[in-house]
């Protein structure tokens, strides 16, 4: 044990991180600076929408909106009350896999999903809102009540808006995305709504044709007002969804949630544009929606912009397109295109501006921890989660991977930061001296597998597990990672050349974005590279996943099919804590509890970081209304963070990029858009 000590290298508090600056600045105000819900006296739409009302195809424009309509200020927006027209072209490098976003299908992300789906509440504009108002903006809920004594929370929801194929939105939509999913084990909403999303033991009931009731088992938990937002309550349109579902029809839960396939056009939403054209591996168009229920504070029925394209690429060729001026939107997010895309947007004729913001795209390492049959491991799969469960051999992990080389290996530069894991470095609820960095070091590496029982017994360069496990064979891990982007890849690739240098033997499984979130989601993997999610920014989004609150809340550790967790002490730790910060509304106790969480999370090497570095958005130029200092990614993607509904193209500088210019949305299911005449 001594010559052991000598060659181990303990933890420190993590490196400091090279200055960038994010370079603008959000313009802060208070949430109701930014929209009310009133009656106007008149409200306006683009003409050719009055041709289908004329045409006696649309009611006028006032019967389509709610009494009281979301009215945007146009104090709030950069550049004011907007013109229609234009198109703002997207590229993504996803694939649909159909509608039915509340039975967990993929609309191929990039913004798309973000745009159909509405939500109870909304948080991706918060990152302008004074840290005074910081909660939730109410959305589809246009206000709140708690009871008393906080076991209750009454949500009224807006009145007589409707979804984009006319249907009245209602309490009825809210119980049955609750009812029929949320609660029902055999679906998981795309982004992962469960039960314990919303506290565990809470119940929901229609209290009237627009009012849901929360009931709590704890009192005055505010957290579910973030749980209200994207991507966990989003409701779906129940008039469409419900005679396909099980409890309702002869079908599967296959069948339910296969039922709305791309090629289904102008599926209902209560989102500011509806799909109406799909060519596979090639395009989805929308055209604006009708009935949309958010207004200007002139009248004008939004949104200004009356397509959206999402051009079905690759995330890599968002970036290209965006800089070049051919696409008009990307989250630059890759770090391998940061010199190019830097370069090319410095010159004056750029097409597109680009904004660097904080350091919020982050990797972390996750093992698999579930050693109880989650995922169905064979006997080499249980035998390295058994290993994953052994803290000697996470920390030779960590140990072994040379984040300043991995750093490098996707750009030069100050851009990227060693990340031990867990929160990141700069955000409200990170503190550096409740952060365990393990630095890098081979030989402490080697220690620390040595003592989690692995020696290379042949000296074939590889460790061995002990003679009674899998007979002494070679440790072999396989190493999940999502295909569809370069940086997922290349850090993949770099984190099984560092273990190799360590002894490991590691298999890349390389799986495209839907492949890998199913394979992810079902416990298929023994490691997995994956790019962060909001909750390890701002705490307060996405909560119950940051530990094991519940039996599928924690993306590397779920239940196995008998709905059992087998949490070591540490991780219950973990969850015992996240529950006590969504059960306390004490700023001064979250504070203290996040520093607990972040030192027995980095302690114990949970999740080991891998990089961190800045996101930079690149819009077309052409875009106005488009919020200073919008990060990339924070309570949720840019796609939401810049209020799309409310950007718009001045009439000078409109392009002819109208796929079905003088087009709505078809009905539900039918060919596709269609005209007034
Ligand atoms: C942004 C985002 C909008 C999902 C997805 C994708 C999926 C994950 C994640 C990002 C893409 C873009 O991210 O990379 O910049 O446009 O869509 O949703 O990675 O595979 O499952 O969580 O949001």
């Amino acid at each position: 044990p001594l010559a052991l000590q000598a060659e181990v290298v303990g933890p420190t508090t993590p490196p400091p991180a090279p200055v960038f600056d994010a370079q603008g600045e959000p313009v802060f105000v208070d949430r109701a600076d930014i929209f009310t819900y009133r009656a106007l006296d008149s409200y306006n739409e683009p003409d050719f929408v009055t041709a289908f009302v004329e045409a006696g195809l649309l009611p006028p424009v006032e019967e389509r909106l709610p009494a009281e309509p979301l009215v945007y200020s146009s104090a709030n927006m950069t550049d004011g009350v907007g013109t229609y027209g234009d198109v703002m072209r997207h590229v993504i490098g996803g694939r649909p896999e159909g509608w039915n976003y509340i039975a967990g299908q993929s609309q191929g992300w990039g913004g798309i999903d973000i745009g159909l789906s509405e939500c109870l509440t909304r948080t991706g504009p918060l990152f302008m809102v004074n840290p005074g108002d910081l909660a939730p903006l109410p959305n589809l809920a246009r206000s709140w009540e708690w009871s008393e004594d906080g076991m209750q929370l009454v949500v009224n929801l807006i009145e007589g808006a409707k979804w984009s194929d006319g249907d009245p939105f209602d309490a009825d939509d809210a119980m049955f995305y609750w009812d029929h999913h949320v609660m029902d084990p055999e679906i998981t909403p795309l982004n992962g709504a469960t039960q314990e999303t919303f506290g565990a033991g809470t119940t929901l009931e229609k209290t009237g044709d627009y009012q849901i009731t929360f009931t709590f088992t704890t009192a005055r938990p505010e957290g579910v007002l973030y749980a209200m937002a994207y991507g966990t309550f989003c409701p779906g349109p129940s008039h469409i969804l419900q005679p396909e579902h099980p409890a309702f029809s002869d079908n599967t839960y296959e069948e339910y949630r296969n039922a709305f396939p791309p090629e289904y056009l102008s599926m209902p939403v209560m989102g500011a544009w509806v799909p109406v054209e799909y060519r596979a591996d090639d395009i989805v168009v929308m055209r604006r929606n009708p009935y949309y229920w958010k207004v200007d504070d002139a009248g004008n029925q939004l949104p200004y912009l009356n397509e959206m394209h999402y051009r079905l690429s690759t995330w890599a060729d968002r970036d290209v397109q965006a800089v070049a001026g051919t696409g008009d939107f990307s989250n630059l997010e890759q770090a391998e295109n940061y010199v190019e895309a830097l370069r090319r947007s410095a010159e004056d004729d750029a097409p597109a501006r680009l904004a660097f913001g904080p350091r919020t795209i982050g990797y972390s390492l996750y093992p698999n921890m579930s050693a109880n049959g989650w995922g169905e491991p064979d006997a080499r799969g249980q035998a390295i989660r058994e290993l994953n469960r052994d803290l000697n051999f996470r920390i030779g992990v960590t140990q072994a991977l040379d984040r300043v080389r991995l750093g490098e290996s996707l750009v030069r530069g100050p851009f990227t930061a060693q990340y031990p894991g867990g929160l990141y470095a700069g955000t409200a609820y990170y503190d550096a001296d409740s952060t365990v960095f393990y630095p890098y070091s081979l030989e402490s590496a080697r220690a620390h597998f040595e003592a989690a029982g692995l020696t290379d017994t042949d000296g074939n360069g590889f460790l061995n597990h002990p003679a009674d496990v899998l007979g002494g064979a070679d440790v072999q891990m396989t190493l999940l990672a999502n295909a569809d982007y370069q940086t997922d890849r290349n850090l993949a690739e770099g984190v099984i050349a560092m273990m190799e240098e360590a002894g490991i033997r590691v298999s890349l499984n390389l799986l495209s974005g839907n492949d890998r979130d199913a394979a992810m989601n079902s416990g298929r993997y023994d490691w997995m590279v994956f790019r962060n999610a909001s909750e390890l920014i701002t705490v307060v989004q996405n909560t119950p996943q940051l530990a094991a609150t519940g039996p599928r809340t924690l993306r590397h550790h779920m239940a196995n099919d008998a709905g059992e967790l087998d949490l070591l002490p540490f991780e219950q730790e973990l969850a015992d804590i996240v529950n006590a910060v969504i059960a306390t509304n004490d700023a001064g106790e979250r504070t203290e509890l996040m520093k607990q969480f972040q030192r027995i999370y980095t302690e114990n090497v949970y999740g080991p970081g891998l990089t961190a570095y800045p996101g930079a958005l690149i819009i077309n130029k052409r875009f106005a209304n488009i919020p200073p200092g919008a990060p990339i990614f924070m309570f949720n993607w840019a796609e939401d963070n810049i209020i799309r509904e409310r950007v718009f193209v001045p009439a000078e500088a409109q392009q002819d990029h109208e796929l079905h210019p003088g087009t709505l949305p078809g009905a539900p299911g039918s060919d596709g858009p269609i005209t007034a005449g």
